[in-house]
C-alpha cells in the first residue's frame, strides 16, 4: 500500500479574465479540493464557482485524452504519429490543389487563456500563410481593439477602468459581477464595486437588463439595444454644450477634438432620448456627473461591441474619457504597464483593410477576417474557397452567427482537424482531433490579461500534474502543425529548430531596436543565459527579462521567470501609472480622437432604420457557465434551467405567454423553441437567450451537456448583420418575432420543465 502524498499547488485560474489565485490540494495525482489562494496579492482568496470546477474538468471521463481519427461516424484512438500523418496528408492535399487560402483557421476564446496558443499559434499561422484566419474576436472585442489601434496606435492599448480608485463608474453593456470583468482584469468585481461605493463613489449601469451588476448600482437605466451610439453622442453633446469638457493634462497630446465637437452637434439629448428609450434629463445628469466627479471611468463591453455600431461605441466611450480629462489619470481609465508582452515600437501602418474577404469583400481586421463570413467562404465555389479547416480551442458551430449555414459548410469540407479537449458540436465534424491538456497539466501565465489588468500583476503557474510522457503539450502540437504544412516532409528535429528560430528572431529584433532595453546587447550572450528552458517557458522568461521590470540580462534584482517561480502567489507590481505620451504609438505620437475610418461610419447613425422590428433579442451570461464548453461539468450544471427566453410581463401578456410556456422565436435566419421566463428585470420589447447552448446534436460526447442541452441562439443571428467598421457580428439587438409555440413543446420533441 502506498501512503497518500498530499500536496498543495498554487496557480491562477485560466477560465476567465479575472486571474484568481487558486490553492489546489492533491493526493496521489487526484485533486481533492480547490480553494481561493488567500496569499494571492490580487485575488486575496476570492474564487467563483468555476474555479472549483477545474477539479471536475480535469477528471471528466468525457474529456479527450488521446489523438482520434474519424472513419464515417466512428472514432478511433490513434498514436500522435498516425494522427499527424493524417493531418499532413489532409492539409497538404488541399494546399497543393487549391492553394494556401483554401485552408481556413478558427481560433477560439481559450487560446487567449493559454500560453501555448498565445506564443505558438502565430508560428503556425505564419507557416500556413492563409488569408482565411478567423477567431472568436469578431464575435467579441475587436471593436475595442480596432478603436485602440486607430486612437493610440496599438490594438492592445486599451484603456482600463482604474476601478480601485475611481469615484464615478459608468458601465454600459457589461455585467462584471457575472462575467467577472472583461477587458478589465481584476478578481472579485463585486468586492471592488462595493469598495467604490464604500468610499463614496457611484456606480451607474446602462443595460436593457437589470443585471446583477445593475442591481447593486446606485442607478440603472434601461436602454434600447443597439442605440448606445446615440446615447454616447448625446453625452458628448451635453459636455460641449454646457462647457463641461475640460482643458486637461492631455490637451497637447490630442488631435481631432474639433471634428468630434462638430459631430456631436447633431445629437442633442432631446433628439436622441426617445431613440434610446432614456429621458433627456437622465442623459444630461450623467454627463454632468461624469464631468463633476473628482475622477470617473466610462466603460463598455459585449453589449456595446457586438451591435451595429460596435466600433463607433468603443471609440465614443474613449472620447468621453478623453474630453473629461479621465484618460490616463488615477481613478479614470489607464494603460497597464505589463511585465511581459507590451508593444515597444511605433506603427508602421494600421492593421486594417490590407486585404478583403473573397465573397463579401469585408476588410481584414487586425490580421484576420470577420468570422461572420466564414460560412460563405466555405460554401461559395470559386478560387480561394475554403476546403480544409483547422479549429483550435473553438466551438464556432455554437458561437458564431447563422450556425446552420456554418454547419452545412463544414460538412462539405475535404478535411478538418481540431485541437480540443471535447468531442463537441464543432469537433464532431473533424477528421482528426488532437487532444489539448487540461489547465492542470500545463503551465500558465496570463500574457494577455496582465495587459488589460486593473493593477500591474505578474504571476506564473507551473503545471499541477506532470502530463504522461507519451502526451504532447499544446505548444508542441502547434509547433508540429507549423512544420507539417510546409512543402517538404519535416524531419524529427524540425519542431525544435522552429522553436529555437523563433526565440532567436525575437532577440535579434530587440537588440536592434533602440526603444528596447536590450538595444545593442549581444544576442549570443542572451541566448546562453536562457539555456535550460525551452518552449513557452524560454519565451516567457525572455519576455519578462526584457520587459519594463526585467533584469535585462544584466541587473541583479529585475524580474525573471526564476523570480516568479520563487513567488508562487504572484507579484503585485503596483497600481496603474500614467503613460501618455510614451504609450502612444500612432504616427503622430498623439491620441487620434477622430480616426477617419470610424468617423465615416457616423453618417450611418443619421439614417433611418428600415428594419421592421417587433422585438429584439440580446444575450446574457451566467456565473456557472463559460461560453459553450463547460456545460459538461455536473457541479456547474446543477439547479434550474438557465437557457430560457427572458421576457417582460407586459410582453408576456401581449403575446399570451406565461412563465414556463414554450415560445417560438423567429429571426430572418431561423427559428427555435424555448421556455419563457417572465421578469420585470428586462426592458419591454426585448428578449434574452444566453449563447453557448444547443447541445442536442448527434455525434458529440458530452454526456452532462446533452442532458441540459438548451437551444443554440446563434441559429437566430444573421451573418450579414454586422458592425460596419470592424465586421463584428451583431449578437445583441437581433430583430425577432416571438409567439406561443403551437405544440407547447420545444423543437426537440419534449416538453421542457415548467420552472425556470
Ligand atoms: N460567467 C461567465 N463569465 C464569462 C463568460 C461566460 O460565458 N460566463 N464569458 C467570458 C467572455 S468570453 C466574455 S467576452 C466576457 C463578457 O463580459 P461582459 O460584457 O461583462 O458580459 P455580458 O454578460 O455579455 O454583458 C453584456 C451586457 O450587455 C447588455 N446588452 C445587450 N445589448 C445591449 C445594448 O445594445 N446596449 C447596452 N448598453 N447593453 C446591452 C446585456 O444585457 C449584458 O448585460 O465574459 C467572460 N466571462
Ligand atoms: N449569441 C452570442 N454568441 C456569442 C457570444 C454572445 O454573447 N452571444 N459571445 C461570444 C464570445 S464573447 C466568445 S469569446 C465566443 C466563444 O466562442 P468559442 O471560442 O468558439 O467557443 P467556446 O465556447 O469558448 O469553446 C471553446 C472550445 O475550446 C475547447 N477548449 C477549452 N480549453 C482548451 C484548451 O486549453 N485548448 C484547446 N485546444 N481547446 C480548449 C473547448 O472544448 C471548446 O471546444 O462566443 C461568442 N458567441
Ligand atoms: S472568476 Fe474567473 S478566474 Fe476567478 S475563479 Fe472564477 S472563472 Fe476562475
Ligand atoms: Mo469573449
Amino acid at each position: 500500500m502506498t501512503t497518500a502524498e498530499e500536496k498543495i499547488h498554487y496557480r491562477t485560474c485560466p477560465l476567465c479574465e479575472a486571474t484568481c489565485g487558486l490553492e489546489i490540494h492533491t493526493v496521489n495525482g487526484e485533486v481533492t479540493h480547490i480553494e481561493g489562494d488567500k496569499k494571492d496579492p490580487f485575488s486575496k482568496g476570492y474564487l467563483c464557482p468555476k474555479g472549483f470546477s477545474l477539479k471536475e474538468l480535469h477528471h471528466d471521463p468525457d474529456r479527450i485524452r488521446e489523438p482520434m481519427i474519424r472513419k464515417g461516424t466512428e472514432w478511433f484512438t490513434v498514436s500522435y504519429e498516425e494522427a499527424f500523418k493524417e493531418v499532413r496528408k489532409g492539409l497538404r492535399r488541399v494546399i497543393e490543389k487549391y492553394g494556401r487560402d483554401a485552408v481556413g483557421v478558427y481560433l477560439g476564446n481559450p487560446n487567449v487563456h493559454n500560453l501555448s496558443g498565445l506564443l505558438y499559434l502565430p508560428l503556425f499561422l505564419r507557416a500556413l500563410s492563409s488569408r482565411n484566419q478567423y477567431s472568436a474576436s469578431t464575435v467579441d472585442q475587436i471593436p475595442k481593439q480596432l478603436a485602440a489601434e486607430f486612437m493610440y496606435g496599438s490594438d492592445f492599448s486599451i484603456p482600463i477602468p482604474d476601478i480601485d480608485r475611481t469615484q464615478y463608474f459608468l458601465v454600459i453593456g457589461a455585467n462584471p459581477i457575472v462575467s467577472n470583468g472583461s477587458l478589465m482584469t481584476g478578481p472579485n468585481m463585486r468586492g471592488r464595486l462595493k469598495a467604490l461605493q464604500d468610499r463614496g463613489g457611484r456606480l451607474v449601469v446602462i443595460d436593457p437588463i437589470r443585471t446583477d451588476t445593475a442591481k447593486v448600482a446606485d442607478d440603472h437605466h434601461f436602454i434600447k439595444p443597439g442605440t448606445d451610439s446615440y446615447f454616447l453622442f448625446s453625452i458628448l453633446h451635453t459636455l460641449f454644450d454646457e462647457k463641461l469638457a475640460k482643458e486637461t493634462h492631455l490637451s497637447g497630446h490630442v488631435n481631432g477634438l474639433e471634428t468630434v465637437k462638430e459631430l456631436a452637434k447633431d445629437f442633442p439629448p432631446d433628439k436622441v432620448a426617445s431613440i434610446c428609450g432614456l429621458d433627456s434629463e437622465t442623459i444630461r445628469t450623467i454627463a454632468r456627473d461624469i464631468s463633476s466627479a473628482t475622477c470617473a471611468a466610462v466603460y463598455g463591453r459585449m453589449g456595446t461591441c457586438t451591435q451595429t455600431f460596435g466600433t463607433v461605441n468603443s471609440w465614443l466611450i474613449d472620447v468621453i474619457n478623453v474630453v473629461t480629462g479621465n484618460l490616463d489619470r488615477e481613478g479614470g481609465v489607464m494603460f497597464t504597464t505589463p511585465a511581459a508582452g507590451g508593444k515597444k515600437s511605433k506603427k508602421k501602418g494600421y492593421r486594417f483593410d490590407r486585404f478583403r474577404s473573397r465573397v463579401s469583400e469585408l476588410p481584414e481586421v487586425l490580421g484576420e477576417l470577420p468570422v461572420a463570413c466564414l460560412a460563405e467562404e466555405m460554401d461559395t465555389p470559386g478560387e480561394g474557397q475554403i476546403r480544409a479547416f483547422v479549429t483550435v480551442a473553438g466551438n464556432p458551430i455554437l458561437s458564431t452567427p447563422n450556425s446552420k449555414r456554418l454547419q452545412n459548410g463544414v460538412e462539405n469540407l475535404d478535411f478538418m482537424v481540431s485541437i480540443d479537449c471535447y468531442l463537441n458540436e464543432t469537433t464532431r465534424n473533424a477528421n482528426v482531433i488532437l487532444p489539448a491538456p487540461t489547465p492542470l497539466e500545463r503551465s500558465h501565465y496570463d500574457l494577455s490579461f496582465y495587459q488589460l489588468s486593473v493593477r500591474n500583476i505578474s504571476h506564473y503557474s507551473p503545471p499541477v500534474f506532470e502530463k504522461k510522457k507519451s502526451q504532447l503539450d499544446e505548444w508542441e502540437i502547434l509547433l508540429k502543425l507549423a512544420t507539417l504544412v510546409g512543402e517538404e516532409e519535416p524531419d524529427e528535429n524540425a519542431a525544435a529548430k522552429l522553436d529555437a528560430k523563433s526565440i532567436h528572431y525575437l532577440i535579434k529584433k530587440d537588440v536592434q531596436n533602440e526603444h528596447s532595453p536590450l538595444f545593442d546587447q549581444d544576442p549570443k550572450e542572451i541566448i546562453s543565459i536562457l539555456e535550460g528552458r525551452i518552449g513557452p517557458e524560454r519565451m516567457l522568461d525572455y519576455m519578462l527579462r526584457s520587459g519594463p521590470y526585467g533584469d535585462h540580462f544584466k541587473k541583479q534584482d529585475g524580474l525573471s521567470l526564476n523570480k516568479l517561480e520563487q513567488n508562487p502567489h504572484g507579484i503585485d507590481l503596483g497600481a496603474l501609472k500614467p503613460r501618455i505620451p510614451e504609450v502612444l504609438l500612432t504616427h503622430t505620437g498623439k491620441v487620434e480622437l477622430a480616426p477617419e475610418v470610424i468617423v465615416k461610419d457616423v453618417a450611418r447613425l443619421k439614417e433611418e432604420s428600415s428594419e421592421q422590428v417587433d422585438m429584439v433579442l440580446i444575450g446574457r451570461r451566467n456565473l456557472r457557465s463559460n461560453n459553450s464548453w463547460m456545460h459538461n461539468l455536473p457541479v456547474l450544471m446543477k439547479g434550474k434551467d438557465r437557457c430560457t427566453l427572458l421576457l417582460h410581463p407586459e410582453d408576456g401578456k401581449r403575446l399570451d405567454l406565461q412563465d414556463g410556456d414554450v415560445a417560438q422565436v423567429q429571426s430572418d435566419t431561423g427559428s427555435l423553441e424555448v421556455n419563457v421566463a417572465l421578469t420585470e428585470d428586462i426592458m419591454p420589447g426585448v428578449g434574452s437567450i444566453p449563447h453557448g447552448y444547443g447541445h442536442n446534436l448527434d455525434g458529440t460526447k458530452m454526456t452532462v451537456a446533452k442532458e441540459n442541452k438548451g437551444v443554440n441562439t446563434n441559429i437566430l443571428s444573421n451573418e450579414k448583420r454586422l458592425d460596419a467598421v470592424s465586421g463584428t457580428a451583431v449578437l445583441n439587438g437581433i430583430p425577432i418575432i416571438v409567439r406561443k409555440a403551437k405544440s407547447g413543446r420545444n423543437e426537440h420533441g419534449f416538453v421542457r420543465s415548467k420552472s425556470i
